[in-house]
């Protein structure tokens, strides 16, 4: 089946997490914010241990983490892109990726992948879990961002 299967109980009390978001996109990003939060929440982070951030685009998300990693136990970068008519998607998308993964890497703090890369808007806002004409269609996928950041930052401090 495809998707995330849980695989443990996970208790997300004592932790910190930061989640930032970008402004692109928005709508479909506040979507995904929200899932992510919800879920950290429903795994025991206390909401005053979660911060939300913003900055303008999904290129701004590994210097923002970078900068602001200290003191947290996991970050959560969300941001979409949605392809265009130019070689701009690609190249933001891949930087993007790799900037987060070597964030994570070099500071030993997990940061979680919460970067949507779409062909069409469509394709995000059933990954946010407001697609179809109901807007309510699709899976967020906010909310299994919640759990690797929990099941990570527990991994991480030898849980
Ligand atoms: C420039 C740009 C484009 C074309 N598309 C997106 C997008 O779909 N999603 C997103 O988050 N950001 C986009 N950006 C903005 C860049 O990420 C970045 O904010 C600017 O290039 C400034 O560095």
């Amino acid at each position: 089946m495809k998707g995330l299967t849980p695989t443990q109980t996970l208790n997300g009390r004592g932790l910190k997490v930061l989640v930032i978001h970008t402004r692109w996109n928005l709508e479909i990003v506040n979507s995904l914010t929200q899932a992510s939060v919800a879920k950290l929440t429903s795994l025991g982070v206390l909401e005053t241990d979660i911060a939300v951030r913003e900055v303008p685009g999904a290129f701004e998300l590994p210097f923002a983490a970078m900068k602001l990693l200290p003191g947290y136990d996991a970050v959560i970068a969300i941001g979409v892109l949605i392809k265009g008519d130019t070689m701009h998607f690609e190249y933001i998308s891949d930087s993007t990726c790799q900037g987060l993964m070597r964030v994570g890497l070099d500071a030993g703090i997990p940061v979680v992948l919460g970067v949507l890369t779409c062909l069409t808007e469509e394709q995000a806002c059933l990954r946010a879990g407001i697609g179809g004409v109901d807007k309510k269609s699709g899976h967020n996928h906010g909310e299994d961002w919640g759990s690797a950041a929990v099941e990570m930052a527990l991994l991480n401090r030898g849980k």
